[in-house]
């Protein structure tokens, strides 16, 4: 069976590389087209002649799946449409759209692989675990999960080659991986928690590839495309750090040496830890900071996390001469002028070399989203197509001052590189969501993305080709 994955956007989405493997081990073909690449769609297609087309869907983009499924359908109305990712895994009522025919929730290789299985033999797939399944009639199957895998190697490396045939993915420089899957935390406004309600009694949640094989997958890509930077974009690479990241760094060290960045928590660190990544070649991290105000912080966006402990490990990173970019919500329930203006005081005071700051969007299955729903804080009414596709834009939440902390939200970066600036911003942020504060939030963005990936100035630019369309259309 051939099935073909359509995303908007030139990312590598790692969880297609996942399934791209998994179905090629069990005889399957898998191919990937980027409708921003591509100058005639259905031509592109046609060419590949699918049984199936998947889509990989974050909330928000999920609008952009089913318009595109919509159009796919009308062209090629045989082909079989199946939805995957966060939002089909937490909204699998989207199966409910005229062009969606199958929603997978969860962990998709099974599940895909079953599908196809099925497909090939002629069979019915109505009961495929992990699949939801409308028929022509309209019936719809809700087939329970099945158990989660606990051994991760038990995969194939992901298949990375199915970008190839676009030069700006196959050249680039960066690559991310992903060590497992899961963390151990329940902050209000991660999906991480509502994950964890969905796959109950189905395993154990928080899983890791053994250290061998990811040293083994990074090699394997290595010795295929050469790169200078990696990525590990697990939401929490330190977690267990003596029986996991310690003997990974060991391994990391001598047989990979390339640079890396990872996503932190700062209570999960200790002098020993960060040293020790510093000299694996850790240049930078991403660290939860959410809030400057420990009420919000602790109560409302469950982080169980101090100030005390933030500064400690701010203080050992750049001890050891590793870049931080701390990351930041406003706008959760119970915020105000004043902690939103905390949060930046308090960014100001760690130095980091970026502050990223989102609002707050209370995606389906997030404890916030409880809570607003609770606090009635949402738009009557309002549902989950109505989530814009990026959370550096608006917010659905009705919270008080919303305009002056929307407003703060865009200017935040700059206010805590330049804290000289806060009396100008304090004014600023009175005035109506504008344009300029957009481009402001935009160009320090795309600075300090390029400053703490260490890009060439040429990297940068071909990114910013490439991903105009993104920018320009969602993403801000
Ligand atoms: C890497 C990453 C990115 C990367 C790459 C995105 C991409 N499309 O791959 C970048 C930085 C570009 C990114 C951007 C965004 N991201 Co992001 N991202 C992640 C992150 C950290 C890891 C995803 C990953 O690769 N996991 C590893 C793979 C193996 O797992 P997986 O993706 O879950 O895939 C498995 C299953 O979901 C399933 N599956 C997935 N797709 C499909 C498709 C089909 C057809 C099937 C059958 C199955 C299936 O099978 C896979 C294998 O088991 C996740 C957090 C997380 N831990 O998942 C957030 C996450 C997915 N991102 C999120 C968001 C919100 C975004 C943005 C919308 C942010 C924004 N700009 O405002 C954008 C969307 C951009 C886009 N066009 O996709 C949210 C989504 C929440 C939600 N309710 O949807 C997450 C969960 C983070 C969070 N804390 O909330 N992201
Ligand atoms: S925000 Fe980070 S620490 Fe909290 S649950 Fe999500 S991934 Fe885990």
């Amino acid at each position: 069976m051939r099935i073909l994955y359509i995303q908007k956007d030139p990312f590598v989405n790692m969880g297609v590389t996942a399934l791209s493997a998994y179905a090629t081990e069990h005889g399957h073909e898998s191919h990937l087209l980027i409708e921003n690449a591509e100058r005639n769609l259905e031509r592109a297609i046609r060419r590949i002649a699918p049984d199936v087309i998947g889509f990989s869907v974050t909330t928000g983009l999920h609008l952009w799946g089913l318009a595109a499924a919509a159009k796919v359908k009308r062209w090629f109305p045989n082909v079989v449409t199946v939805f995957g990712g966060m939002h089909a895994t937490f909204y699998p009522d989207m199966i409910k759209g005229e062009a969606v025919d199958v929603v997978c929730r969860g962990d998709g290789e099974e599940a895909v692989v079953d599908l196809l299985n099925r497909l090939e033999a002629g069979e019915s797939y109505t009961d495929v675990p992990n699949l939801w399944v409308k028929e022509s009639n309209g019936a719809v199957h809700r087939n329970a999960m099945r158990p989660l895998e606990q051994n991760l190697d038990k995969y194939p490396y992901p298949d990375r080659s199915i970008y190839d045939k676009y030069p700006f993915v196959k050249n680039q420089k960066i690559e991310g991986f992903v060590t497992g899957r899961g963390c151990p935390d329940n902050c209000s406004f991660c999906f991480h928690v509502g994950l964890k309600k969905i796959m109950k009694g189905l395993g154990t949640y928080t899983r890791r590839k053994s250290p061998e094989y990811v040293i083994e997958e990074i090699e394997s890509f290595l010795a295929k495309y050469p790169l200078k930077r990696i990525v590990f974009r697990d939401d929490t690479f330190v977690v267990t750090y003596h029986d996991y990241v310690k003997p990974l760094m060991a391994m990391y060290r001598e047989r990979i040496g390339l640079p890396f960045s990872c996503l932190i928590r700062a209570d999960y660190m200790s002098e020993e830890s960060i040293r020790d990544l510093a000299e694996s070649g850790c240049f930078a991290v991403k660290m939860g900071v959410e809030s400057g105000n420990e009420y919000m912080r602790n109560k409302i966006m469950h982080k169980h996390l101090g100030d005390g402990e933030i500064l400690e490990t701010m203080r050992l990173l750049h001890k050891y001469g590793i870049m931080v970019q701390t990351s930041n919500i406003l706008g959760s329930p119970g915020e105000t002028l004043d902690s939103a203006w905390e949060t930046l005081e308090f960014n100001a005071r760690l130095k980091p070399e970026h502050a990223w700051c989102s609002l707050i969007q209370p995606y389906p299955g997030t404890t916030i989203q409880d809570l607003v729903m609770k606090e009635g804080m949402l738009p009557p009414g309002f549902d989950p197509d109505e989530f814009e596709q990026s959370y550096f834009m608006n917010t659905p939440v009705d919270i008080e001052n919303k305009r002056e902390i929307s407003n703060l939200q865009k200017l935040f970066p700059i206010g805590v590189r330049y804290p000289w600036l806060m009396p100008v911003i304090k004014e600023a942020i009175k005035l109506p969501p504008n344009r300029a504060f957009n481009l402001v939030f935009k160009a320090h963005y795309a600075y300090s993305i390029m400053r703490i990936n260490d890009m060439e100035v040429g990297d940068f630019l071909r990114i910013g080709l490439y991903t105009r369309n993104y920018f320009n259309q969602t993403s801000f």
